[in-house]
């Protein structure tokens, strides 16, 4: 038994997010940490909120609401939606955890203590009337480079110039729309990752196996001119985990917090001590997952994120961790997605533009979203979410081939034989061939799931379904049973069967469906088909089904039209 652990990129706590997030990160991991249960690894599936920086504080102020209570709240609305899509997290942490601040500090402090965090002094623009530094998008003002009047603090909107607040024209705050600015000096602390760079270097080409989309991101910032710069890693800012050294102060740095990427992929160790806290465990049930020196060795760890989140993944972290030179466990494999579009443009949580989870759920169970966002997986290009293909997909894959398959035999296996599977005939030519087929097929699909190769897993298992309905079509029961009712038992037998062997296969691309296919057969049998010959033969005769409710509804013309109209626009 392998042990497996999977971090997704934990999801900003300002706002709820949309398909093109979840499919970037979120879902994928979900998809592979059931897949491990399913081959009865032991697994660690760890995500959380992301709760720190600008964007926290902003919406906070936004919902005119303290940042704590603020995040506190959404951190439960988004936990919710995540239970609503099935994503089976071992634990939905919080990066403003008491674990984290710790770690976070103590990670802070080896970093120091090992000559790896220099002081700079630089200008800063203060506020005057707010009391306070204005960093990033707490400050706005003209473009030096277009003349756009609403630039922010850390880029322009209108031309993309990445900016420094110090550069806006007529700068004002967002705060409280004060020009009563200054440029005050400020210190703050950087990371030097550039004398970590040999190591970092040497440790990515170690990773042989990684996407060429994450390798190729990791080189370029490595190696283009301004790529592995020192960084930054603390803002004047009041909400976020107050930069000490461990337990101790930190002179000269009295009011300043950890910049949140410094801090948020930290939370993936924290949200493990979480986990332990909150079953009850001690310290020792969460280093074994992260601690080399104390069981690690054998864990092999996997990260799931988008590309714009591939930098912080293979440097700064990294950075971190190598820098305290304690032993810990370092990620094995980061599985990054490209951008899924939405119907002819981009998702966009700051224009409201999409589909964001919480509607999606409204409208359909999640099911269907599964299996609509993993087949199109937006793995080796940008992939595009359109009505005309979410209604394809879910007519065809899931109502017409799965849910047809199913609904066909269950009915036509009880009006024959009643609730029992049937014991006549034996399984002859027909039925090895579809035997040696679906096994071929299984293998594959089981390589590929165990690869990530999200979207040739779907096709694969797909493909699985397909085989069933042909040979449906070719054995013929209902024409069989008229002739040699005995023979047309086997048949039906071997379709109740393969329902059975449907549920687990799909399960971790549509799980309530997969449920539903297993209560209906009677069982509870989640072993995965290694022998496909006996997998076919679990259920006997005799045993007990029946029929379910129809597993998929196909959506209309109508509907389509509607909800396409529906989500044009801007969410309000
Ligand atoms: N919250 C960005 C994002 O949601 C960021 C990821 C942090 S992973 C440690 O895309
Ligand atoms: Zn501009």
């Amino acid at each position: 038994m392998a042990r497996i652990l999977i971090t997704s990129a934990i999801p900003y706590i300002n706002g709820i997010k949309h398909l093109g997030n979840l499919v970037g990160s979120q879902l994928p991991a979900d998809l592979f940490a059931r897949f491990n249960r399913a081959m009865g690894n032991e697994v660690m599936f760890i995500c959380a909120t992301d709760e720190h920086g600008t964007p926290a504080e902003l919406a906070a102020a936004k919902a005119e609401k303290p940042v704590a209570e603020y995040c506190a709240e959404m951190h439960d609305v988004q936990a919710e939606i995540a239970k609503g899509f099935r994503l089976s997290f071992d634990h939905f942490g919080r990066s403003s955890s008491q674990r984290n601040h710790r770690l976070t500090q103590h990670f802070a402090a080896k970093l120091a203590e090992n000559g790896l965090i220099r002081e700079v002094s630089e200008s800063q623009v203060y506020s005057i009337d707010d009391g306070r530094f204005l960093p990033d998008r707490y400050i706005e003002g003209t473009c030096p480079n277009c003349g756009f009047t609403s630039a922010r603090g850390d880029q322009c909107d209108n031309c993309t110039k990445q900016l420094d607040p110090t550069d806006l024209i007529d700068a004002r705050s967002t705060i409280s729309g004060s020009t009563n600015l200054e440029v005050r000096q400020t210190k703050h602390l950087y990371l030097m990752q550039r004398s970590l760079k040999d190591k970092l270097e040497a440790w990515i080409d170690s990773k042989t196996d990684w996407p060429i989309l994450t390798t190729s991101i990791a080189k370029k910032w490595l190696n283009d001119g301004d790529g592995l710069q020192d960084r930054g890693i603390t803002r004047d800012l009041h909400w976020g985990i107050p930069v000490q050294k461990g337990d101790a102060p930190w002179p000269g740095m009295e009011g300043k917090v950890f910049y949140v990427w410094f801090d948020a992929p930290i939370e993936y160790i924290a949200g493990t001590a979480e986990w332990a806290d909150a079953k009850g465990k001690d310290d020792a049930a969460w280093e074994r997952w992260w601690r080399t020196d104390k069981g690690a060795a054998d864990v092999t760890y996997y990260q799931f994120m988008g590309k714009d989140n591939v930098p912080f993944h293979t440097l700064s972290f990294p950075a971190t961790i190598l820098g305290s030179g304690e032993p810990w466990k370092m990620v094995d494999y980061l599985k990054s997605f490209n951008y899924l579009n939405y119907d002819g443009g981009q998702f966009s949580t700051s224009r409201g533009r999409g589909v964001f989870m919480d509607q999606a759920l409204s409208i359909l169970p999640s099911d269907y979203w599964r299996w609509w966002l993993l087949s199109h997986a937006p793995e080796t290009s940008d992939a595009e979410f359109t009505w005309e293909n979410f209604q394809v997909s879910v007519n065809k894959d899931l109502a017409d081939v799965l849910g047809n398959l199913v609904s066909r035999v269950t009915k036509f296996a009880k009006s024959k034989c009643g609730e029992d599977v049937p014991a006549g005939g034996s399984f002859g030519p027909q039925e090895a061939a579809l035997i040696a087929d679906l096994g071929a097929r299984v293998k594959d699909y089981t390589d590929l799931m165990a690869q990530m190769d999200v979207r040739k897993s779907a096709a694969e298992l797909r493909a699985i379904w397909v085989l069933g309905n042909e040979y449906l079509q070719s054995a013929a029961p209902w024409s069989v049973v008229k002739t040699d009712p005995e023979r047309a038992q086997a048949m039906i037998r071997l379709g109740l069967n393969l329902i059975r062997v449907y549920a687990v296969l799909s399960a971790p691309f549509i799980p309530d469906a997969a449920q539903a296919m297993m209560t209906a057969m009677g069982t509870d049998d989640w072993t995965w088909p290694t022998d496909m010959s006996q997998a076919l033969r679990t259920l006997p005769a005799g045993h007990t089904f029946s029929v379910p409710e129809n597993l998929f509804r196909k959506i209309t013309d109508e509907e389509r039209a509607e909800w396409q109209q529906k989500f044009a626009g801007v969410r309000s």
